[in-house]
């Protein structure tokens, strides 16, 4: 049986392709779970479709993408967060052996099960704002077989969901208790093991690494991007958010996927990840979550034309949270995008940030079918509502998504 052709018609298209087109008088058609043709509905080619939607003249994106993730995790640092509200800060918590480490605690704790049931609703408020694809990070397991625990959820988490899922591993998060003063064999151990034991099994997209004076240093996240590179697995990095330590551009030398936070980067980053084509990856969430006062340099990454994503960071410590519109939100308010650049760096750049610039993130024919019909009257209220959620359908692979029973 050929697949079903979908005609999508009476839309106003904000297409986030490479002009960033706005069609105000748009129709797309879809085949099986791609797009096959995207343009003014004047000009639709004479198609006979096997299912017409009209939308009503409502606003069309692409599916978002949230880019950056730590989804899967067990309990909470509502205690720590409170701390911090009395003045405490997030290195003092972490050198004192709370922070990343106590949620390691939880995770290794927690069956497969748990982790799935506690993530899973996290997963759902996402898609319920139009996410269609995200990134979820390990790094709260720190041993291999809780690593590996981490990144079977996120995977089962895209099989029972309608949701693409792209697994980041990142052990190197921070130095587990049991490797205090062995940071080198920790990074070995990683590298050299666990890295390709992982990717073998199927369970790893990219590898990241947390270059900070709390967590890895520059020589060993240049040694785990040299194993990486070894195995040809695409890389990332948390790179200058609390200080800079070089980061960006030793990933920009690796052709990183993305470069993440960069509150502390400058001119010099800024035209090193243009250069390697390593987008910048903007998380506001977690900026405002601790009261950080250096913001990433916007006018910089404009000027070097750096691809610049924005994402939600979801993670018990310093993002806690699960909505990407409330990012887009603060990414304008906070750090001074426009509404457009913070449209774009939830659909292209996210894409691009993913290694998925060709297939998804933008309304383009060959692209998935993934996109979202809004509650509207520009697209500019995407991050304009602060705590509403103007979505109308999420529509995956040219599948409309029926609440509330969205797992399979
Ligand atoms: N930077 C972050 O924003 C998260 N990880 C990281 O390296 C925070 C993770 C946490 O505090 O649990
Ligand atoms: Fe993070």
């Amino acid at each position: 049986m050929s697949a079903v052709l979908k005609l999508w018609r009476n839309a106003q298209l904000a297409t986030c392709d490479a002009a960033a087109r706005r069609l105000t008088h748009g129709a797309f058609t879809t085949r099986g779970g791609r797009i096959e043709w995207v343009g003014e509905e004047q000009s639709l080619p004479a198609v006979t479709p096997d299912e017409t939607h009209d939308l009503g003249g409502a606003w069309v994106t692409p599916g978002l993408i949230d880019c950056h993730t730590h989804l899967v995790f067990a309990g909470t640092r509502a205690g720590e967060y409170a701390e911090r509200l009395r003045g405490r800060t997030y290195e003092d918590i972490a050198r004192a052996g709370g922070g990343i480490v106590s949620s390691v605690r939880a995770v290794r704790e927690a069956s497969e099960q748990q982790l799935f049931d506690e993530s899973a609703p996290r997963l759902a408020a996402l898609i319920a704002e139009g996410v269609t694809t995200l990134e979820i990070k390990s790094g709260y397991g720190l041993t291999l077989a809780d690593e590996a625990k981490m990144l079977r959820v996120a995977r089962h988490l895209g099989r029972a969901f309608p949701v693409t899922v792209r697994t980041t591993l990142l052990a190197a998060h921070t130095l587990p208790p049991e490797y205090r003063g062995r940071g080198e064999d920790y990074i070995d151990a990683v590298a050299h093991e666990w890295l390709p034991e992982l990717a073998a099994q199927g369970l790893v997209d990219a590898v990241d690494v947390f270059c900070e004076s709390i967590a890895f240093s520059l020589a060993q996240a240049e040694r785990l991007f040299a194993a990486a590179r070894a195995l040809g697995v695409p890389v990332k990095m948390h790179a200058e958010q609390l200080s800079n330590l070089g980061g960006s551009l030793l990933a920009a030398r690796y052709g990183a996927l993305s470069c993440d936070h960069l509150e502390f980067a400058g001119e010099a980053e800024a035209e090193a990840l243009a250069g390697a084509g390593t987008a910048a990856v903007l998380l506001p969430v977690a900026f405002y979550c601790l009261a950080a006062t250096r913001r990433p340099p916007v006018a910089a990454l404009r000027a070097a034309g750096t691809a610049i994503a924005v994402a939600s960071d979801c993670n018990p410590g310093s993002a806690p949270g699960a909505s990407l519109l409330l990012a887009m939100s603060m990414a304008t308010r906070l750090f001074g995008l426009t509404a457009e650049e913070a449209l774009l760096g939830v659909t292209r750049h996210a894409a691009q940030a993913l290694g998925l610039q060709h297939e998804r993130g933008c309304l383009a024919a060959g692209y998935a079918a993934d996109f979202v019909v809004w509650n509207v009257r520009s697209v500019e209220e995407l991050g304009y509502w602060i705590g509403f959620n103007p979505r109308r359908t999420v529509v995956r692979a040219a599948e409309v998504l029926r609440w509330p029973n969205l797992t399979s």
